[in-house]
């Protein structure tokens, strides 16, 4: 097989799994097969549901009943038992002490993409059965070519189950795994390969990139560009303004509605897309012209057995579901939704079979749709009252998230950021909990700011960590816990270890 490596920002991508990693899933295969009493841990985001969902699917395919899943946040890790027979993490697991209490007989497997704790031949030195996949053993950036889902879809490809490829896609999503490129690339590019071959996903190039594209009328859509403030930021009026001035159609004569990103032809999209770099570059300094496209455009991707104008069709906008879903501690509606949905698209598949699978799914998405309202609305009060309490220091913006629930308060900050000054990074704290009193650190940035390779996730865990917390994520979204005495010293330190490495002027 031929195997094609690309050369990025001189990093080395493979697209294909290196051999020592394949034997790993062969491994994974047959500890699966061999057991009968199963319990998977997965992470509370779109990346662990996708990873929850692609396990469960596999395990019920070939026949297995007796297994449970639960949906995680990673302190829960920290004592965790092992009295199945086999115990699976994923999305989580590497970075965690999971086998604490593993016993002589206990196997455990565990398929994630963030840093690890322990080296690749940690299962030489351990008296029970240890298996652990992770891309970076192998020199992968587990950040941008493979996720939590795609490792587990890998898994199932194994098993020969290339259909759960579209969750993978999914999960790569909601992972922001294309968040540098603005499209997928290593092992992710292999995933979506399968997922084409399989008529699941179809991609869209060099694409308008807008949240919302299937969704939102494209003027909305257009009001909520912030990576840099634009005069449509914030302002529908203009935004569609913006439309009528470059002669585009914002009427879709066929459904009689606002027309959506999705409805663009080649030519609107490129008139569009120009006229959006030429603002962007009129309000940054010249030598950040050259990252004005990346702001603007991508690859979509779509799932082709989905409506049109549906959150399903945008594997953007299906991540988002996902999310406030686990948000809301409703992890289960995500999971049904994706189990469904993989049914759905097997018997769309298959001429022969004729089960009723749209009432229960139409029910699902009842119950999926009533929780977005609700989480909308908390995100607009929110945020409301967060963009009027933006505090700025020289290198940084922050504001008090007192009575925001921690597991929203990254969310709110990134869209107060359009609020504020897209120049600097922001930063929200909140209580982690009524039981917990440290804080939880958001900090979001424009896209643009890590350009120059500043990587906020570093950063951040630098910060906490020297303040006996801890903390890590992606470059322009990421988070920490602090004691909550910490925070002013917190606040300090951030803003004086990012003296000078903001490139743009402030
Ligand atoms: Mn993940």
């Amino acid at each position: 097989m031929l195997n094609i490596i690309k050369w990025k920002n001189g990093v080395k991508m493979t697209k294909q799994i290196p051999p020592e990693m394949k034997e790993r899933y062969e491994q994974a295969k047959e500890l699966i097969e061999n057991s009968e009493n199963i319990k998977i841990y997965s992470h509370t985001d779109c990346d662990g549901i996708s990873s929850g969902a692609i396990l469960t699917s596999i395990l019920k395919k070939i026949g297995k009943t007796d297994f449970d899943i639960e949906i995680v946040n990673l302190d829960v890790l920290e004592d965790v038992p092992i009295d199945h027979e086999l115990t699976i993490f994923s999305d989580l697991g590497s970075g965690q002490p999971v086998d604490k209490n593993a016993s002589k007989d206990s196997k455990i497997l565990i398929l994630d993409h963030h840093p690890p704790l322990r080296d690749i031949d940690y299962c030489d030195s351990v008296d029970y059965e240890y298996l652990e996949i992770n891309p970076i053993f192998y020199g992968i950036d587990g950040s941008q070519e493979i996720c939590g889902g795609g490792l587990c879809y890998l898994l199932a490809k194994e098993f020969g189950f290339a259909d759960l490829s579209w969750i993978g896609i999914l999960a790569a999503i909601g992972d922001i795994q294309n968040g540098k490129t603005g499209k997928l690339e290593g092992l992710n590019r292999t995933i979506l390969k399968d997922a084409k071959e399989e008529g699941l996903v179809n991609v869209v190039e060099n694409d308008l990139s807008l949240y919302g594209r299937q969704s939102r009328p494209l003027f909305v859509a257009l009001s909520y560009f912030s990576d840099v403030k634009l005069d449509i930021t914030n302002d529908q009026n203009r935004a569609l303004d913006l439309l009528k001035r470059l002669g585009i159609n914002t009427r879709n004569p066929v459904t009689d509605t606002s027309i959506r990103a999705c409805d663009l032809n080649q030519k609107d999209k490129f008139k569009l897309i120009k006229e959006l770099i030429g603002m962007i570059t009129r309000v940054i300094p010249s030598n950040y012209a050259i990252h004005a496209p990346k702001l603007v455009m991508g690859e979509s991707y779509e799932f082709v057995n989905e409506e049109k104008y549906t959150f399903l069709r945008d594997a953007s906008e299906f991540s988002t579901a996902m999310n406030a879903c686990v948000r809301n501690d409703r992890a289960e509606v995500a999971l049904k939704l994706l189990e469904l949905t993989i049914i759905r698209n097997e018997i769309l598949n298959d001429d022969n079979v004729s089960i009723d699978i749209e009432s229960d799914r139409a029910l699902v998405l009842d119950e999926l749709d009533e929780i977005s309202r609700a989480h909308r609305y908390c995100l607009r009060v929110n945020i409301e009252k967060a963009g009027s309490s933006i505090v700025q220091k020289d290198n940084i913006q922050y504001f008090d998230g007192e009575g925001i629930r921690s597991n929203v308060v990254g969310t709110i900050a990134g869209m107060a950021l359009s609020q504020g000054d897209w120049r600097k990074p922001i930063i929200a704290f909140t209580q982690v909990s009524d039981e917990n009193d440290d804080l939880k650190i958001s900090l979001r940035c424009s896209k643009l700011l890590a350009y120059d390779g500043v990587h906020f996730g570093s950063i951040i865990r630098e910060v906490a960590q020297s303040l006996g917390g801890n903390g890590g994520g992606h470059d322009v979204a990421c988070g920490a816990y602090i004691p909550k005495e910490k925070r002013d010293e917190f606040l300090s330190l951030m803003n004086e270890k990012l003296e000078g490495r903001l490139a743009i002027d402030n």
